[in-house]
Formats: structure tokens, sequence, C-alpha cells
């Protein structure tokens, strides 16, 4: 794993291949482990739309959205089990990032072909001052960053494969999101695809 400066992309902290492609399909690998006891669901949006984005977690939350809003649920939707614990790998990752406390949440987004992300913050969480730490994995990611608020300009850059991101300071509160992916770029995922997994603190720290 690389933990050297992360270079600033567009005022994003940005680590460029923080993992090896043998750390990428050992990551790949606990998440089908995951997906296996915590299978990938599409939370509704506000507006009653499936999201185009599956997801699932890892750690004590998940993030979920249906009519009556956003929450994190600490049991899955269907199964009404715990979600699995969150990778080792990818709590090395966070490390690198944040050294107070481990997230309590790994948030796992899955796009296929036409899948995206609208501009949203990450305001669901108790203390802003721990920051959301994601990882990249498969084919690109189109990501686009602005400010504080959603009229704010912006700009984007891709995520590849192994790629680590930090959204801490300025950036925390900063509407971001996934316009579109190169699908099949990446030879990662079978199929072709994009995983992210974010790393959050959703409770407060002791
Ligand atoms: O897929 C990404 O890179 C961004 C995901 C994201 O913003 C989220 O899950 O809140
Ligand atoms: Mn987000």
């Amino acid at each position: 794993m690389k933990q050297d400066d992360p270079e600033t992309v567009h005022g994003v902290s940005v680590i460029r291949g923080a993992l090896t492609t043998e750390e990428q399909g050992a990551l790949l690998a606990d998440l089908r482990s995951i997906a296996k006891v915590a299978p990938p669901f599409s939370p509704m949006t506000g507006w009653g739309k499936p999201m185009s984005v599956r997801i699932t977690a890892a750690g004590r939350f998940c993030w979920f959205s249906d009519r009556k809003g956003y929450r994190y649920i600490e049991t899955h939707p269907d199964t009404g089990q715990p979600f699995p614990p969150i990778p080792d790998l990818a709590l090395r990752v966070w490390r690198a990032f944040e050294t107070r406390a481990d997230p309590d949440c790994c948030l796992v987004n899955h796009y296929r072909e036409s899948a995206r992300m609208g501009l949203h913050q990450d305001r669901d969480e108790a203390d802003f001052g721990f920051p959301v730490v994601s990882i990249s994995l498969g084919d690109p990611g189109l990501f686009r960053i602005g400010g504080t608020e959603r009229k704010s300009p912006t700009r984007s850059f891709w995520l590849h494969s192994g790629d680590a991101m930090v959204l801490a300071g300025e950036n925390r509160l900063a509407f971001h999101g996934i316009d579109r992916i190169k699908f099949g770029e990446s030879a990662l995922l079978a199929g072709g695809g994009r995983l992210n997994l974010t790393l959050r603190r959703v409770a407060k720290a002791d």
C-alpha cells in the first residue's frame, strides 16, 4: 500500500494507486464475501425511484434511503442481520489519513454500465471533523466536486482503480457525485463496472 503524501487534484487529496493490483484483487475478494451475507440493494430516492447504484456495507452502519428520507441503519434491510466487519485493507487506507478513531461504516457502491450518482453532500454523520475516505476499484469513474452550496462551481476528474481520496476540511461538506463510468475499461471486475468504498465515522467517537 502506498501511503506517501497525497497529491492535490483540483483541491482534493488523492493518492493515485494507493492499492497495488494484488491488493485490489484481495479487497475485491473481501467485498464478494461481504456481498454474500449482506446482498447489495438499490435504495429508493426521496421521490420513489430506485438509485442506479447498488449498495451494501461493512461495519456497524449502512446508509439507507427511502420515502421517509435518509438515515443510517444497523441491520440489513432484507436479511435483518448486522453488517460484516470492515476489511483490514480498507481500514489501513483510512488510517493513512485519520488515526484518532477507526471508521464505523464502509459503504460499498456498485456502478453498472449506466449508473451514476447525483450531486449530494455526505452530512448524515455525527462529527464532520472526521473525513470521508474513498477507495475506487474497477472501471474509472468521473468524480465531480463543488463547494458547500449546490450552486457552487464544480470541477471533475477521473478516479481509477486503486485510487484513494479524502474529503476533509473545506471539502468535507462539498457537494459531489459521479457523472459516469468508463464501462469495461478495467479488467478487475470480470463483467465490468465500478466499486467504490467510502469509509466514514457515523457515530461520535468516544
Ligand atoms: O462513488 C464515488 O466515488 C462516490 C460515492 C459517494 O459519494 C457516496 O457514496 O456518498
Ligand atoms: Mn458521497
